[in-house]
């Protein structure tokens, strides 16, 4: 039998092969022989799950006898993708359960293959939040992840004759394995209605009222020595059926409160770049966050009775501005319910909680009609107001508010009510200093701070990667999967040939499997030895997929007309999502569509360039792509991609970076050495400077050949021969408008392209500097970040759970 790794914790597996079947028999009501695969699938699930319950009450009930303070993480995103790796792997378990399975008559590669992914995010902002929730279970921070359960995630993409097409995505198909349904945990939450006066009192009367229902996920740490919940809401009618309709044959109408109830925590919003401004959304924050808040105050006031203490026993970070009416919810709470002065609810409530910025594109900031917010939530539009003169009362000349054209700014109301506000770049951090709060920043000198992203090593090197994760822990021992700084201590082994052709195998080996899985599920034949270049991230402008797709006509065109001149040979490969609202991105997806089909049919360039587009980008396959790549996109208009984590993922991967000085691009590049970064394009200064010079689209283009013949072929119809003018729209903006700089970057983007061909043909210098990028990428770990929070914005402590005796 193979035994667990865990101390104390001897699991062989025999005892997990027995619970595995037990779970089948006794929870899912399977004979064995009748059992399906996602029956194993939950049966193991189960059977891990049980195993992480005792780490779990003993890490609450350290948290609780502690009397540390607990830090709070509201965000309307959790990207989580599968589940059940990270635990078996957490907790150790991982041989166990092959063994386990295999006595079964079963293959453990199958049943992990087997789980939907819960895709309850959009993009960088809830992976970010996933990542957070697993590395504050690492480090021992004691905490909650509060969010909502969405019934359907982010929408499943297909392409129908190139174009994108979305399903509802319904990963609450199959009985969850991972979370807990808490009934006794519900809270009552209004909206609409008036307020009136009572004795200098302000009395809500609200016309509306859902039922916020909590479902548990516990969320292990590395080794199992710590666990921390992921709380979800789910929205349910205050009373439920109508059984008199019923019986009067309105059974339509019956159902009907059930049904508008829940559409609040029915879907994900499917758009992380532009606000909609739809009042169910508004609804779903209100929702999720003040559910959140009375749960964090109901647990407070079981163990204190001075409100005061508040701020020192919860840190409450609101994941962008999606959970911004914490400030006033906060505020009510304190002030209204529970009678403390404004001024002094205010204060108590800005100590708790803090506002990590995601984004400074004004598209994205959140802002709502202030006759919305007074229609859905009257109380918090006249508390906004107060908090807004509150603030006003500082300034000598009023030069910012929360409040501007009838509309409530959350980024700024999110900003007052922290006392510390972050970005997630050293260069979005300074951005953000300088642009969107400039004013704020003046007046309140010491509330941003940096924090820069971060990723977790074990899901992302040490699952995702096994081929290299085992070379790391061959060579340097366990130690960096929770110090991932520790790959530094790679670097002595760079001389020794054994280490990098080991190094460059484990690459060879994770192209193959790419390679094998696009030919079975893509037919798509590409060459495993080629240059694997990986653009895989939302389809947005600002992104430039469409550079980087002109990049690849130019290549193309200019193979045809010289098969011969020794090219390295590459496969370009893209995944992403278009927002379904979102036109221009959808093209984009339609033309990368449309342009691989003729590029991959073209029998002359085949042996050098194919180009896959891989539909349904999520979790999962990012990682798929991750470690099979040579080559990280990462070309967003300076300024304007906040971090990227994508980016960091990559480098731990050993893919080299081509990059603008954007986002988290710059510290890697800072970390990795210049020499191991192919960096192109303008700063965000010389963005801004560019932008002002009349006609630079229509000059870059008239400067660079290749750049008016990509163009062209697309204007004149070459990829859409049915419909030749289906992409002047796209042609039209670029040579016309080009906000992002497509054109102006294009050259520079051109040439660091070419430098790559050049360098990736001396295999042993490339992969020297991508074992580089490995080594000296150990900074950008979450559990770096989080401790960086910990200490900078929270003021909390790591805790252990005592051990036995
Ligand atoms: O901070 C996580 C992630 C960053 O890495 C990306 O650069 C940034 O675009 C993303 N922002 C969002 C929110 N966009 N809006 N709103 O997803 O956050």
């Amino acid at each position: 039998p193979v035994a667990s790794a865990l101390e104390g914790d001897l699991v062989t597996s025999a005892d997990l092969r027995d619970s595995i079947l037990r779970h089948l028999t006794y929870d899912l009501g399977k004979e064995p022989e009748m059992a399906e695969i996602h029956d194993w699938r939950i049966a193991l699930s189960l059977a891990l799950r049980e195993r992480i319950v005792d780490h779990w009450f003993a890490s609450m009930r350290t948290a609780r006898h502690s009397g540390a303070k607990r830090v709070y993480y509201l965000s309307m995103e959790f990207l989580i993708g599968r589940l059940l790796e990270d635990s078996m792997v957490n907790l150790g378990l991982e041989e166990a359960a092959d063994r386990a399975l295999t006595d079964l008559g079963l293959n453990l590669q199958d049943i992990l293959a087997d789980e939907p992914d819960a895709a309850l995010g959009n993009g960088g902002l809830g992976r970010l939040a996933a990542c957070f929730m697993e590395s504050l279970a690492t480090v021992g921070c004691p905490a909650f992840g509060y969010g909502i359960r969405y019934e359907h995630g982010l929408f499943k993409q297909r392409f129908v004759q190139g174009r994108q097409v979305e399903e509802p995505e319904d990963w609450l198909q199959q009985r969850p394995a991972w979370e807990f349904e808490r009934s006794d945990i519900a809270f009552k939450l209004c909206f609409g209605g008036e307020v009136s006066e009572d004795g200098g009192k302000a009395v809500w009367h609200p016309e509306e009222a859902v039922v916020a229902k909590a479902y548990d996920t516990p969320i292990i740490s590395w080794q199992g020595r710590w666990a921390n919940t992921l709380r979800l809401w789910s929205a349910r009618p205050l009373h439920g059926f109508d059984l008199e309709r019923f019986n009067r044959g309105e059974f339509a109408a019956a159902a009907e409160p059930e049904a508008l109830a829940r559409t609040i925590s029915r879907v994900l919003y499917p758009d992380d770049t532009t606000e909609q401004g739809k009042e169910l959304r508004l609804k779903q924050e209100f929702f999720f966050t003040a559910a959140s808040l009375r749960d964090i105050l109901r647990r407070f006031e079981a163990e204190h009775d001075n409100l005061r203490l508040l701020p020192q026993k919860a840190a409450i970070q609101l994941n962008d501005t999606h959970p911004a009416i914490a400030g006033p919810e906060m505020v009510r709470l304190l002030h209204d319910e529970r009678g403390m002065e404004l001024d002094e609810a205010i204060v108590t409530a800005r100590a708790c909680l803090s506002y990590t910025n995601h984004t400074l594109m004004p598209e994205a900031l959140e802002r709502w009609p202030e006759h919305l917010m007074h229609r859905l939530l009257p109380r918090h539009m006249q508390l906004i107001e107060r908090i807004d003169a509150a603030h006003a009362v500082k300034q000598p000349t009023r030069q910012v508010s929360a409040l501007e054209h009838g509309e409530v700014k959350m980024g700024e109301l999110a900003f007052m009510m922290a006392h510390k506000v972050n970005g997630v770049s050293a260069l979005h951090t300074e951005l953000m200093k300088s642009t969107v709060f400039a004013e704020l920043h003046r007046l309140h000198p010491d509330r941003i701070v940096n924090q820069t992203n971060g990723v977790t090593p074990r899901r992302w090197v040490l699952s995702a990667n096994r081929r290299l994760s085992a070379l790391i822990t061959d060579t340097i021992g366990e130690g960096w999967v929770d110090d991932l700084e520790q790959l530094e201590q790679l670097e002595p082994y760079f001389g020794d040939a054994g280490f990098l052709d080991r190094y460059a195998a484990a690459k060879r080996e994770n192209k193959a499997d790419l390679s094998n899985w696009l030919a079975t599920e893509m037919d798509l034949k590409v060459d495993p030895t080629a240059l694997f270049d990986v653009q895989i991230k939302r389809i947005h402008e600002y992104k430039r997929q469409h550079m980087n797709l002109l990049e690849t006509i130019a290549l193309w065109k200019e193979i045809a007309a010289n098969p011969d001149a020794g090219w390295t040979p590459r496969v370009k490969i893209f995944a992403g999502k278009a927002a379904p609202g979102y036109v221009f991105a959808k093209e984009i997806v339609h033309l990368i569509n449309e342009v691989a089909a003729v590029i991959n049919a073209d029998p002359v360039t085949a042996p050098y360039l194919k180009v896959a587009f891989l539909p349904n980008y999520n979790v999962t396959l990012a990682e798929r792509l991750i470690p099979a790549a040579d080559l990280s996109e990462q070309i967003s208009t300076a300024g304007k991609e906040a971090s990227g984590t994508g980016n960091m993922k990559f480098a731990l991967n050993g893919a080299l970076t081509v990059g603008t000085l954007d986002g988290a691009n710059v510290e890697i590049r800072e970390r990795v050495g210049e020499e191991n970064f192919f960096l192109f394009g303008m700063t965000a200064d010389e963005v801004i400077a560019r932008r002002e010079v009349p006609g630079h689209a229509a000059q870059a283009i008239e400067a660079d050949a290749r750049l008016a013949g990509a163009l062209a072929d697309i204007g004149e119809g070459r990829f859409s021969p049915d419909d030749p003018g289906r992409y002047h729209g796209v042609t039209g903006n670029l040579s016309h408008h080009d906000y992002f700089l497509v054109c102006s970057d294009f050259t520079a983007y051109w040439e660091a392209q070419r430098r790559i061909d050049a360098a990736f043909a001396d295999q042993n210098a490339w992969m020297r500097m991508a074992a580089i990028n490995t080594a000296r990428s150990g900074w950008f770990s979450s559990d770096r970040a989080i401790r960086g929070y910990m200490a900078d914005i929270w003021n909390a402590e790591a805790l252990e759970v005592p051990g036995p005796g």
